[in-house]
């Protein structure tokens, strides 16, 4: 009889677990189409939701036995709801919930008189179980006596804390990153459950919303005057000369700047890029000055001409923010905008970032025929990326402001056997070795769509600007670098490794050249916007590269900093041409003037001050 009672306590705890566990799960394969890459992942997909509800069921037995049926059912009540709202909103916008979306009026308004059709006759089955709980709790009265006592109490948060802690050891095993790169809300979801997924969304908009909060004005005069004193007049010669063109960037995946003119096993690693760059202006030590944003980051520097936060990135963390992005103002000199990804439109959250910049269309993933002969790695491969661009681009509305983001030169590089034009490398990396092959592929897809351009009579009248977005080989790699070098990188060749190719192609035009000032992505809107004949009376960090004006400075966001004499990073003041260690005093100048800009750059995000300047 007492063995009976003493099972039979713990029934109603587990019984409303395992049904909450179950749906859930069943949610995610059939409502979240999560993608599944291993059996580890559907593995973790499957125990993720156990460590939430063991806590909060649990939390039942912290209250009075009169008052335990009540929670218990409206803690799975509660638990069905902010799932069930997760589907909706999943099956209107293919994403989940975050707090800033749910602060977005807009969104809500978006949805509108679609709402009813979003729900399904079948979801009343959502709520079964919970019906199953009342009726157990209600109606058979159902045992629910028992109480934790202070050391069971002890033991079962003991449980609770190893089943959390398993499930975190086996996400980040799989995505190291998780925790420091929360941007992909799949992967978060997939990894750590909805609710610890809400729970850190929900920090994390605190914090941020705090700082907003206690922002004004006042601030802003003061870094428009920095601004305003560290200004330069743009170029005269490049004003104007490409107004009323097509504008086309395209951004170059993990594009390391040494793959440029450079041969392995004897061949080209980038023949096209090579001849392209013979007809166009090229930038051999323009600097990439991404965060752990990453690409979100780059396209945030060229947008914005802002430097990027020094922690996330500000696509995920700054959607809503007030901006004044090329692509709004473009926009009111008749322009057409878009971007072309084949990747989910949330990733970096930019299905919610490219209306904040004044984007017109988003092509993502939806857009492309994705199947199994044209993917790899991260998605489409890069040739069938541009192929199914090109009709979009006949179609649209010129002038037209686009970016292409290409995808298959991503870590960990890999290509198909019949897409390797050149062999991999034999170094010490794996990593280093496929990269050749993967930056070769990419080029090609840099000539078809060129070619495809010519072949749809746009090509004459755009202007192509073709960029990394960022390094590609991460430094636990750099041991095949070294290799391939025959000597050891320094934290002086690290910084030098942050350099991307800039290719300015403007068909026509007759004055090419190779540009060796050091210059930044942060330069590409003034650079632009002057081109395009746009006055920018916005507040640019970057300064027009062909101004005569211009001093050479560019700031990584590590505070690693470059001219045309000195190098800085890490403490240590480099001869920025031999890579010589000089006395600090020929860094010291420009230290104050280094933190003053990435410091009002990040007052501007956290506080979003770009609100109050109409005031
Ligand atoms: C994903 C692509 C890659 O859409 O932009 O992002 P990354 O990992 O390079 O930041
Ligand atoms: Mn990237």
């Amino acid at each position: 009889m007492k063995e009976r009672f003493a099972s039979s306590k713990y029934f109603v705890l587990l019984f409303t677990v395992g049904l909450l566990w179950i749906k859930t799960y069943a949610l995610y394969r059939m409502e979240f189409s999560i993608e599944m890459n291993s059996l580890l992942e559907q593995f973790n997909l499957l125990i993720n939701p156990l460590a939430t509800l063991l806590l909060i069921v649990g939390t039942a037995f912290l209250f009075t036995s009169k008052r335990r049926r009540g929670w218990l059912l409206f803690v799975s009540i509660a638990y069905t709801l902010v799932l069930y709202a997760n589907v909706l909103y999943f099956r209107a916008f293919s994403d989940f919930i975050t707090i800033p979306v749910l602060l977005m009026t807009n969104n809500a308004a978006d949805l509108g008189s679609s709402f009813f059709a979003l729900l399904h006759i079948y979801d009343v089955l959502f709520f079964a179980d919970v019906a199953v709980i009342a009726w157990l709790l209600y109606k058979k009265k159902v045992n629910v006596s028992f109480v934790f006592k202070k050391p069971d109490l002890r033991k079962y948060y003991a449980i609770v804390a190893s089943v959390f802690i398993f499930n975190l050891a086996l996400a980040e095993m799989q995505m190291p990153w998780l925790l420091t790169k929360t941007f992909d809300r799949e992967i978060m979801v997939k990894n750590l459950g909805t609710v610890n997924y809400h729970v850190h969304d929900a920090f994390m908009s605190s914090k941020t919303l705090m700082q907003r909060a206690f922002a004004n004005g006042s601030e802003l005069d003061e870094i428009t005057n920095y601004v305003n004193a560290n200004d330069v007049d743009p170029s005269e010669d490049m004003q104007g000369m490409i107004e009323g063109k097509n504008v086309v960037y395209i951004s170059m995946e993990s594009m390391h700047r040494f793959v440029i003119n450079k041969k392995v096993n004897g061949e080209e690693v980038t023949p096209f890029l090579n001849d392209l760059i013979q007809d166009s202006l090229y930038f051999s030590n323009f600097y990439s000055q991404v965060g752990q944003g990453k690409t979100s980051d780059s396209e945030f520097l060229v947008e914005n001409s802002l430097y990027p936060l020094p922690r996330g990135s500000a696509f995920v963390t700054h959607a809503d923010n007030q901006f004044r992005a090329v692509p709004e103002i473009v926009g009111e000199h008749g322009y057409h905008s878009a971007v072309f990804h084949a990747n989910d439109a949330t990733f970096w959250n930019r299905n919610i970032v490219y209306d904040s910049l004044g984007y017109d269309e988003f092509f993502d993933i939806e857009s492309y025929d994705v199947n199994e002969n044209n993917q790899v790695g991260w998605g489409l491969k890069d040739v069938d990326f541009v192929e199914q661009t090109v009709p979009y681009l006949k179609e649209m509305q010129q002038p037209f402001y686009t970016k292409l983001i290409t995808l298959t030169n991503h870590f960990p590089f890999e290509l198909d056997p019949q897409d390797q034009l050149i062999d991999p490398l034999e170094t010490s990396s794996e990593t280093v070795n496929n990269y050749f092959p993967t930056v070769r592929y990419t080029d090609k897809a840099i000539e078809t769509f060129i070619q495809k351009m010519k072949d749809a009579d746009l090509y004459e009248n755009t202007v192509f600007i073709l960029y990394g977005d960022h390094y590609g080989i991460p430094e636990f790699n750099y041991n095949g670098l070294e290799d391939l070098r025959g000597e050891e990188i320094t934290p002086f060749d690290h910084v030098k490794l942050q350099r991307v190719p800039l290719i300015i192609h403007i068909p026509g035009y007759t004055d090419n050249r190779t540009i060796d000032n050091v210059t930044g992505q942060i330069d590409l809107k003034p650079t632009l916007l002057n081109m395009m004949g746009i006055a920018n009376d916005d507040l640019s960090f970057g300064h027009d590269i062909f101004s005569d004006e211009n001093q050479p400075l560019t700031i990584l966001r590590d505070g690693s900093f470059i001219t045309d004499e000195v190098l800085y990073t890490k403490g240590v003041c480099y001869d920025a041409e031999s890579g010589e260690e000089i006395e600090a005093s020929h860094c010291e100048p420009y230290s104050k003037k280094v933190e003053q800009e990435l410091s009002y750059s990040d007052k501007i995000i956290y506080g979003d001050l770009l609100r109050f300047k109409d005031e």
